[in-house]
């Protein structure tokens, strides 16, 4: 078992649970539009790059979403029910995380194989291909506390693309998500935050780890930025997109319903393992990981890629 999932481990390809038969089938026009390519426009592209995130209202119908939040709930209360299972659940006071959702198939895949987040991804990093990288539930239980201050790619045995965005999380909730729930917020331009200048703290807050020290440093960092910060409630359907050095926190769910959210998140065709990849460590991806090479795997299939019918490997 090996797992670069931000929060915790996930486990291997799950081909044990495979045959589970989790979530019914979608409607033909539900599957569709799951898979009805979206190209982000040039404007939305441009405040992608500059402000690191962006939050695309109904890119999907809610209809839709509500299908497969049912299933995915379906999914993680019998993982939890699962011996062997513990690696890939993440209880924390913020929220549980439960990782490696595609690989257990039903509509968890088909949701992490969705042509239209896919494309909409690859739309913003302005590359041709998506890879999906890994996938994660997010359960903020009513009364859960705030997720703290971090960004992901800290996480991710993935090489900088000279300066370019080339790891990407999608943010799905799975039900209507006003602020008070904990609703995914950001700061803005702070995936382009470098060491230096009146506004560094001399703390590197993208190296920092989720916890009480991110919350506070990554904060002390925003106000001297004076940055913005967007905060913005969602509705099902609603999707964002932020950038792999992109800070973000969420605030504690203080309505008495549960937050349930799905994350997939996707690197660039051309994304290459770093330093930090461990060859040998096939179990989770799927593939040997050497330092400099492209990520070409089962583990990480290309899910979209322009020009292609079906790019999933
Ligand atoms: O949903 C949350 O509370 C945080 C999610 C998050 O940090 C992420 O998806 O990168």
């Amino acid at each position: 078992m090996a797992g670069f999932g931000q929060f915790g481990q996930f486990t291997g390809r799950g081909d044990e649970h495979r045959g589970a038969d989790i979530g019914a089938v979608l409607p033909g026009a539900l599957s569709a539009a799951l898979d009805e390519p979206f190209s982000p426009s040039a404007e939305q592209r441009a405040a992608f790059v500059r402000d690191g995130h962006i939050r695309l209202p109904r890119l999907l119908p809610p209809a839709l979403v509500a299908a497969l939040g049912e299933a995915l709930e379906e999914q993680a209360a019998l993982r939890r029910g699962l011996p062997g299972e513990g690696g890939a659940i993440n209880r924390q006071p913020h929220f549980e995380q439960i990782g490696g959702m595609w690989t257990h198939g039903g509509l968890a895949q088909r949701f992490s194989f969705s042509q239209r987040l896919a494309s909409a991804a690859a739309g913003l990093m302005g590359v041709r291909g998506s890879l999906l990288h890994h996938d994660n539930f997010l359960d903020k239980a009513a009364g859960n506390s705030h997720t703290p201050w971090h960004c992901d790619q800290q996480y991710w045995p993935l090489q900088q693309l000279g300066d370019r965005i080339g790891v990407v999380t999608t943010w799905v909730p799975l039900s209507d998500c006003p602020r008070e729930a904990g609703a995914l917020m950001f700061a803005s331009g702070s995936h382009r935050w470098r060491p230096g200048g009146a506004a560094d703290t001399g703390v590197d807050v993208h190296g920092l780890r989720i916890s009480a020290v991110s919350e506070r440093e990554v904060w002390k960092r925003a106000q001297a930025e004076r940055c913005a910060v967007a905060c913005d409630s969602y509705m099902l359907g609603d999707v964002s997109f932020h950038a792999g050095w992109t800070l973000h926190r969420a605030p504690a769910n203080a309505t008495g319903i549960p937050r349930a959210v799905h994350t997939i998140q996707y690197a660039a065709e051309d994304a290459r393992w770093s330093a930090e990849a461990r060859a040998g460590a096939a179990t989770a991806l799927g593939g040997e990981q050497r330092a400099g090479e492209l990520l070409r795997s089962n583990g990480v299939p290309m899910v979209w890629h322009e020009g292609t019918a079906d790019a999933r490997l």
